[in-house]
């Protein structure tokens, strides 16, 4: 089953306590996964804006419909509206008059005004689009922060709520041949239910972070498509279609210059393909990152993907890409771009110039990409690059664990993000959750957000960022992971901050020691301490210097090599981000100030330690 935008709002509002660990919420009507890969109409540019706090285009001042008069989404002119009964209409809104932003483009940077705007935003723009036919058309959006309303020539045509995940619309009986309008209105308020909650670590980013296309397909299309290499050494996978004669068709898959495939659908739309590897078939890894080109077709629709074949799987203490222990040389990155006043427009070269620096200057193979899932491009261009992904939804310190609303929301996210990145051989993590309180309503909602990524991809491994305790043991620290929600994980990660926050002083750091559940691997999710670049006092390096920072990290690295089972670390983090939470005048202002580069672009001190650490890492 497969649920529409439309009525998902309804369903959230209306989930009954038993859904919680009911089996696993439908997949979307229309996933359009590898939508990036098909032509479309790039909506990017400028869209009229107007800001509407008190929501008046959604409700009047009773709580009833609104009036006509704030209707931003009316498919009208106004000065044509008003000229007809020029005693009578007035308007509170002007679209054609309002000012402009560039989308995509979180609004924050927009205009100085609406650095911390946090509310409801409208958007419009005119196009003009072909004539449908017998085609079907869909508007695809990769990102709205949180949620969305979507019309199309003054009809709603659909809805969407998360700010990380892409979504289609279909829109074809909406469309005109010729101009269309497009009006969206996006709310960035984050509340009790939302996910993430209110209180984060990082900005609000409101708006549309990435970009918006109109697609055409035709009539029965490819809508999703998965294909990975098992551990016994077979290639498997599926692929669905979507329309009125998705059934009994037939499909074809062409891995790079192999002989074409040919499955047949099942009366679902779906078709499962399972051969032997081919032979002298290139495994993907961060030193060889090959992609082979994988052609499916099913009648009119192609689609060319580019695919990485890899396996990767906890086995003991130790993780095993290909078979063979690997250390995860990693750090952990916002979806931030360099620059003084970031807006998530993370454009090819954003993304490169960052996972450039882990790649290449802290020599690492690794990225944790904190705290939601991050752009398409990111994961596309760490399978290009040769990085291993963590990928997260952002279940984050206190969402409400005991709301079945709330875990809902969140299995439509991981559905959403695993349905979209399952191809991407970078992607070796699925995390359900980070720093949650451990409380039996959170180990239900966590463990089924467990249950759900290993039941849509059972070919990675599961994990969450971990709070761990602080105990004393015999006169020293004895840090322990001691989660049960650790069950359902096949990667232990901790989060431990000794020596930063917390009474410990530096120099006892490294004498810590460690205790944990046996017959896992165990990663640093997070360690990190703040410095302000160009601030030194080598005498006296006190917090925020880049001294202290540096030397948390030695302490930090001599405490994590004694631990037996650690096999990898993802620091946090790679660049100073933007967050509300830090308002030091001095040495803040805005910035959490643990990167270990500034916005932009100046390395401090503790980069090439923890370069140095990778360096020795990768001779081992
Ligand atoms: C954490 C959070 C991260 C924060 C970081 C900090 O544990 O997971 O989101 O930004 O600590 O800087 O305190």
């Amino acid at each position: 089953m497969r649920y529409t935008l439309a009525v998902l709002a309804l369903t959230l509002t209306c989930a009954a306590p038993a859904l919680a660990q009911n089996a696993m919420p439908a997949a979307p009507a229309v996933l359009l996964t590898d939508a990036i890969d098909r032509p479309g109409q790039d909506l990017s540019g400028l869209w009229a804006y107007s800001t509407d706090l008190y929501r008046t285009a959604e409700t009047d001042i009773n709580g009833r419909p609104p009036a006509p008069r704030a209707m931003r989404f009316r498919d009208i002119n106004v000065d044509a509206e008003v000229a007809k009964k020029p005693d009578v209409d007035f308007f509170e809104f002007d679209m054609d008059k309002a000012p402009k932003a560039t989308l995509p483009g979180a609004w924050n940077a927009a205009e100085p005004e609406l650095r911390w705007f946090d509310g409801l935003m409208w958007y419009q723009r005119h196009f003009t689009a072909e004539a449908v036919g017998n085609r079907r058309a869909f508007l695809r959006f990769e990102a709205v922060n949180y949620r969305v309303k979507v019309y199309v020539n003054g009809q709603l045509a659909g809805q969407h709520e998360g700010g990380f995940t892409p979504f289609a619309i279909e829109v074809g009986k909406l469309l005109r041949a010729g101009d269309n309008q497009v009006t969206i209105g996006v709310d960035s308020t984050h509340d009790d239910t939302t996910v993430p909650p209110t209180v984060t670590d990082w900005d609000i980013y409101g708006g549309v972070t990435r970009p918006i296309r109109l697609i055409y397909t035709p009539e029965t299309f490819i809508d999703d498509e998965f294909l990975h290499l098992d551990l016994d050494g077979h290639i498997r996978g599926s692929v669905h279609l979507n329309g009125a004669s998705a059934g009994n068709r037939d499909v074809s898959v062409k891995i790079g210059t192999g002989k074409a495939i040919a499955l047949k659908t099942d009366g679902n739309g779906d078709a499962h393909l399972d051969i032997a590897a081919p032979k002298g078939l290139k495994l993907w890894s961060p030193d060889s990152p090959t992609l082979y080109d994988v052609a499916f077709a099913a009648g009119d629709d192609t689609l060319t993907d580019k695919i990485g074949f890899r396996t990767i799987q906890a086995k003991g203490t130790d993780i095993l890409l290909n078979g063979k222990p690997v250390f995860l040389r990693g750090i952990s990155m916002h979806e931030e771009e360099f620059g003084a006043n970031p807006a998530r427009r993370m454009t090819p070269e954003a993304i490169r110039a960052l996972l450039g620096e882990i790649k290449t200057g802290l020599h690492g193979n690794f990225v944790r990409l904190a705290h939601y899932p991050h752009s398409e491009l990111t994961t596309r261009m760490a399978d290009e690059m040769g990085l291993m992904i963590w990928s997260e939804i952002p279940v984050y310190w206190s969402v409400d664990f005991g709301s079945d609303k709330t875990l809902l929301t969140a299995r439509h996210m991981l559905a959403e993000n695993i349905l979209r990145d399952r191809n991407r051989a970078s992607v070796i993590v699925w995390s359900v959750g980070n720093e949650t309180p451990n409380t039996p309503e959170r180990n239900r909602f966590l463990a089924t957000l467990a249950d759900d990524a290993r039941a849509r991809d059972g070919t990675r491994m599961i994990s969450a960022a971990l709070l761990v305790s602080h105990n004393m043991k015999n006169g020293h620290i004895e840090m322990a992971i001691d989660d049960p929600l650790v069950e359902h994980l096949d990667l232990m990660a901790a989060n431990t901050y000794n020596g930063w926050y917390g009474d410990d002083k530096l120099a006892d750091v490294a004498k810590e020691t460690w205790v944990m559940p046996a017959g896992k691997p165990m990663i640093f999710s997070e360690f990190g301490a703040d410095a302000l670049a160009g601030v030194h006092d080598a005498k006296n390096p006190m917090k925020f210097t880049e001294e202290y920072q540096a030397e948390f990290y030695r302490q930090t690295l001599a405490m994590a090599d004694n631990i037996p089972a650690l096999r990898g670390m993802s620091p946090w983090i790679l660049k100073d981000f933007q967050s509300p939470r830090r308002e030091h005048p001095v040495y803040q202002n805005g910035w959490n100030r643990k990167g270990l580069i500034s916005e932009t672009g100046v390395h401090k001190e503790a980069f090439d330690v923890l370069a140095n650490y990778y360096v020795g890492k990768e001779k081992d």
